[in-house]
């Protein structure tokens, strides 16, 4: 259901508001100095977090940008370099965090979907050598974000993290929406992490809580990671407030098929009144690309309709117009928005 002033807002899964129970849970939380790790439910969070996805360990971190950055920070050193795929949200929509912070460049692979191949890993080390920069971590992203929410299949992720391992490279995992991603699947989570060194998970984006993400991985890097986490001045304090909606967030994660349903019924609408306009095969979870140009209206006057209808939408970028399903927009909200195109 949209937001409580009839504004439905497709923009982000990061938009989503924490329900009544997440807010008693945060009035009701037991907090206490989580630099200290003396936040018992900080302690809590970190031990189901971890636990989900079968790694040693885990740190609560502010964001997913955060986690991700800890990961290329913890496993790489200045003047080396990333492997991932070319649209991976670590290397374009993180502010240039990665050689801000870690001194490090991107060496990119074109894997669409972020399908990244063993071939493509293949190819990308084949370039090591007397004069190239050293690759040292490869990083996935699944579900992936700019290719509209699609997913890399297991057996996919398990070939390639065999040709990496070979190489000798570390492994991360950007799992900002990992449960969207495994639910699709029909896996676990913790079997799409099962090959990786360290995995990121968000709480804030399908899963509805307000804030935070979590890094997990064996507990000698989380604790390196930790160590980090103050450097970059996020050591929270009673955190246990936040880390409270967290914890239900988490507990609540299979509702995420409400969103996927959701997405599908958005494809399909767009796709009957404006043929062309999405590709129904690729939405594959909670992520609707639309190719505007097939709305046969300039996006302006798409804004202006949408405006008036109390719909938020970004803009288009590079013609691709992303449209997110949550907990926070429903059939009704779609139909007017459907109904506000036409
Ligand atoms: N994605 C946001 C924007 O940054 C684009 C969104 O609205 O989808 N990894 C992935 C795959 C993400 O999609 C995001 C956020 C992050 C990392 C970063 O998380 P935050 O925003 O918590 O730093």
């Amino acid at each position: 259901m949209a937001f409580a002033d009839g504004t439905a807002d497709f923009r982000s899964d990061t938009v989503t508001r924490p329900t009544p129970a997440m807010r008693k849970a945060m009035a009701e939380a037991e907090v206490g100095d989580d630099v200290y790790s003396d936040d018992p439910t900080v302690n809590l969070l970190e031990e189901e977090s971890a636990e989900v996805v079968g790694k040693e360990a885990a740190v609560f971190v502010p964001s997913g940008t955060m986690g991700n950055q800890l990961a290329v920070m913890t496993q790489t050193r200045p003047g080396e370099e990333v492997l991932c795929d070319g649209g991976a949200h670590v290397r374009n929509v993180e502010r240039g965090a990665a050689s801000a912070l870690s001194g490090v460049a991107f060496r990119t692979v074109e894997a669409p979907g972020g399908r990244i191949t063993p071939g493509d890993v293949d190819e990308a080390m084949a370039l090591a050598g007397r004069f190239f920069p050293a690759i040292r971590l490869m990083v996935w992203e699944n579900s992936h974000n700019l290719s509209g929410g699609k997913v890399v299949p297991l057996d996919l992720m398990e070939a390639s993290n065999a040709a990496a391992r070979r190489h000798g490279l570390s492994i991360h995992l950007d799992g900002a929406r990992i449960f969207n991603a495994a639910l699709a699947l029909g896996v676990p989570a913790a079997a799409l992490a099962a090959g990786v060194d360290t995995v990121q998970f968000c709480f804030s984006k399908g899963l509805g809580a307000p804030v935070g993400s979590v890094l997990c991985g064996p507990a000698d890097l989380i604790a390196e990671a930790r160590f980090l986490r103050k450097r970059l001045g996020g050591g929270m304090r009673q955190v246990g407030v936040l880390a409270a909606p967290a914890r239900i967030a988490l507990a609540e994660r299979d509702r995420l098929v409400e969103d996927h349903d959701l997405a599908r019924y958005l494809a399909e609408a767009l796709a009957a009144r404006f043929p062309g306009s999405v590709d129904l095969d690729g939405v594959e979870t909670n992520i609707v690309n639309v190719d505007v140009a097939a709305l046969g209206v300039p996006y302006p006057e798409i804004a202006d309709r949408l405006a008036s209808a109390r719909i938020l939408t970004n803009a288009p970028f590079a013609g691709t117009w992303r449209l997110v399903t949550h907990r926070d927009v429903d059939r009704s909200d779609v139909d007017r928005l459907v109904a506000a195109l036409s």
